[in-house]
C-alpha cells in the first residue's frame, strides 16, 4: 500500500483509539481497532433474520440447580443494557500475520466408523481437582495437561495425570459466586513455546466478562498473574450464559464464544442482534499487543454490527472445538428447556452463520410465530431433555492410540453423564449414538497434545476416553 494511504489509515486508527478511550454510552458499537484495511474480499453473509416479535414461550422454568452451564438461575443485574465495549487499546498498527496452525491435506482424511458400533470407557487420570471446567494442552511439546478450576486456578498436570503445581492463580480477580461464572476459558498461543503467551477468559468480581493475555516464565512452568493485558471486556446483564470457550482456529485467529447475556428465553434479545457481541462467536487477531479485528471478518462493513462477530444466533456456546485435521469447527450450544444441539461449520466457511437462537431451539421452532428459517444454519445433531439438560461439546478424535475412534466427534451432557459419538454418513447425513452413560458431571472434554481425548468431571476428576473392545 502506498504511503499516503497508510498515513490516512494510521490517522483514522488513532482517532478511533482516542474515541474508544473515552467512556462510551451503551450500544455505541465501538469497533476494535482494525489492524489492516486491506481490501479483503468481503464474504456475502446471510442477512440477519428480521426481529422476531413473538412472545417468549412460557416454558423452561428458571429452576435452581447447581450446574455450570445451562441453569437459568440468573440474578438480573441492575443494568440490563449490553454495554460490551472493546477495551481502549493501543494504536492500531499492522500486526504480523498470526501463526497459522497447519491442517493435513484433505486426501489424508479417513472415513469415520459407524458410531453405533463403537464402545467406549473412561479411565481415571486425575482426581481431587476443584470444580474443573476445562482441560487443554499447550502445544509446546511438553505433553502437559492444564486444568481450569472454576474459582480461578490453572493446574498443570503431567501427561500421566500427576500434578505439577499451580500454573496460574487468578482467584484474586475471578468472580465465581454464580455457577456459570468463573475461570471459563484458556487457550495457549500457537507459538507458546517461543513467545510464552496464553489467553484466558474469566468472569470478574463484578460479574463481567474479561478476555486477557498472560505471559509465562522462561521455563514455561508458570505464568505471571501480574502480566495481565486485558484485551476485551463485556458487561453481563445476568450471571448466567457467559459462554466460556476460547480457542485458536487453523487461521491463527482466536475464537471466543459468548452467551446471550442470560436470564432465560433470550430475555435481553441478544441472540439475533448483531449490535452486541453477546450471543455470538467472535474472531480476533491477538498476535499483536492488543486484540484487533481481522479485516475479513464477515460484518466489518455492516453498519451497526459489531465487527468482532464471526457467527451469531447462539444461546450459550459453552464449548466448541476445531478438528485438528480438517479445521472444521464444532459448536455445542446449550439449549433452553427442551433441546441441546451440535453445530458444524466447515473449515471453508467465510463466517456470518446465524445459528438460529432464539428463533429455533435445536431444530425446533422456539420464539417465533412464522418460524422463518431462511438464512439459518441448523444443528447436525440434537438431543432432548429426556436425556440430559446441558450439552458439553467435545472434540473430533484424531489421536493414534484409539484407531477405532478415528474421526468421531464426542460430546456429553453435564446433568446425566451420557456421552455420544457423532460422525457423517453417506448422503450428506449424520449419525449420532449414545455410547456411555457415565457417572461424571461432564463440564467439558479435553484434548491432549497427542490428540487423545479427556473428560472433565465437575465433581473433581479427569478421565481418558478410550475405545473398549478393539
Ligand atoms: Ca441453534
Amino acid at each position: 500500500m502506498n504511503k499516503r494511504l497508510l498515513w490516512v489509515i494510521m490517522a483514522w486508527a488513532l482517532t478511533l483509539a482516542a474515541c474508544s478511550s473515552r467512556q462510551s454510552p451503551p450500544d455505541s458499537a465501538q469497533p476494535l481497532p482494525v489492524a489492516t484495511i486491506v481490501a479483503a474480499s468481503s464474504p456475502t453473509a446471510s442477512p440477519p433474520t428480521a426481529a422476531d416479535t413473538a412472545t417468549a414461550r412460557p416454558t423452561a422454568a428458571d429452576t435452581a440447580t447447581a450446574r455450570p452451564t445451562a441453569a437459568d438461575t440468573a440474578t438480573a443485574r441492575p443494568t440490563a443494557a449490553d454495554t460490551a465495549t472493546a477495551r481502549p487499546t493501543a494504536t492500531a498498527t499492522a500486526t504480523a500475520t498470526p501463526t497459522a496452525i497447519p491442517t493435513a491435506a484433505p486426501t489424508a482424511i479417513p472415513a469415520p466408523p459407524a458410531v453405533a458400533d463403537l464402545s467406549i470407557a473412561l479411565e481415571p487420570l486425575a482426581a481431587e481437582l476443584s470444580q474443573p471446567v476445562l482441560a487443554v494442552h499447550a502445544g509446546d511439546g511438553s505433553g502437559r495437561i492444564f486444568v481450569l478450576e472454576r474459582a480461578g486456578r490453572i493446574v498443570a498436570l503431567a501427561g500421566d495425570g500427576s500434578e505439577l503445581g499451580t500454573f496460574l492463580d487468578l482467584r484474586d480477580r475471578v468472580g465465581s459466586d454464580a455457577t456459570e461464572q468463573g475461570l471459563l476459558g484458556l487457550a495457549f498461543d500457537p507459538a507458546f513455546a517461543a513467545n510464552g503467551r496464553l489467553f484466558v477468559h474469566y468472569t470478574d468480581k463484578d460479574g463481567d466478562t474479561v478476555l486477557a493475555r498472560f505471559t509465562a516464565n522462561a521455563e514455561r512452568s508458570a505464568a505471571d498473574p501480574f502480566s495481565q493485558a486485558t484485551l476485551l471486556t463485556a458487561r453481563q446483564p445476568a450471571d448466567n450464559h457467559n459462554g466460556g470457550m476460547i480457542a485458536f482456529g487453523p487461521d491463527g485467529y482466536l475464537y471466543f464464544g459468548l452467551g446471550d447475556g442470560g436470564g432465560a428465553n433470550d430475555r435481553y434479545e441478544n441472540g439475533q442482534d448483531l449490535g452486541t457481541i453477546l450471543g455470538a462467536l467472535l474472531r480476533l487477531d491477538v498476535s499483536g499487543d492488543s486484540a484487533v479485528v481481522p479485516a475479513n471478518n464477515p460484518f466489518v462493513s455492516r453498519e451497526g454490527a459489531r465487527p468482532e462477530i464471526w457467527a451469531y444466533g447462539l444461546r450459550n456456546p459453552w464449548r466448541f472445538s476445531f478438528d485438528r485435521l480438517t479445521g472444521d469447527l464444532w459448536i455445542a450450544d446449550v439449549g433452553q428447556g427442551d433441546w441441546e444441539e451440535v453445530n458444524v461449520q466447515p473449515a471453508s466457511s467465510l463466517g456470518g452463520e446465524n445459528y438460529g437462537w432464539p428463533i429455533m431451539e435445536g431444530k425446533r421452532c422456539f420464539q417465533s410465530d412464522s418460524c422463518r428459517q431462511e438464512g439459518l444454519t441448523l444443528p447436525v445433531a440434537e438431543y432432548s431433555h429426556d436425556l440430559g439438560c446441558s450439552i458439553s461439546g467435545g472434540y473430533v478424535y484424531r489421536g493414534a492410540a484409539q484407531p477405532a475412534l478415528q474421526g468421531v466427534y464426542f460430546y456429553g451432557d453435564y446433568c446425566t453423564g451420557r456421552i455420544w459419538g457423532l460422525a457423517p454418513v453417506a448422503g450428506n447425513a449424520w449419525q449420532a449414538a449414545e455410547l456411555l452413560h457415565s457417572d461424571a458431571q461432564i463440564s467439558s472434554f479435553g484434548e491432549t497434545e497427542a490428540g487423545e481425548l479427556l473428560v472433565v468431571d465437575y465433581a473433581g476428576k479427569l478421565f481418558r476416553l478410550v475405545s473398549r473392545g478393539d
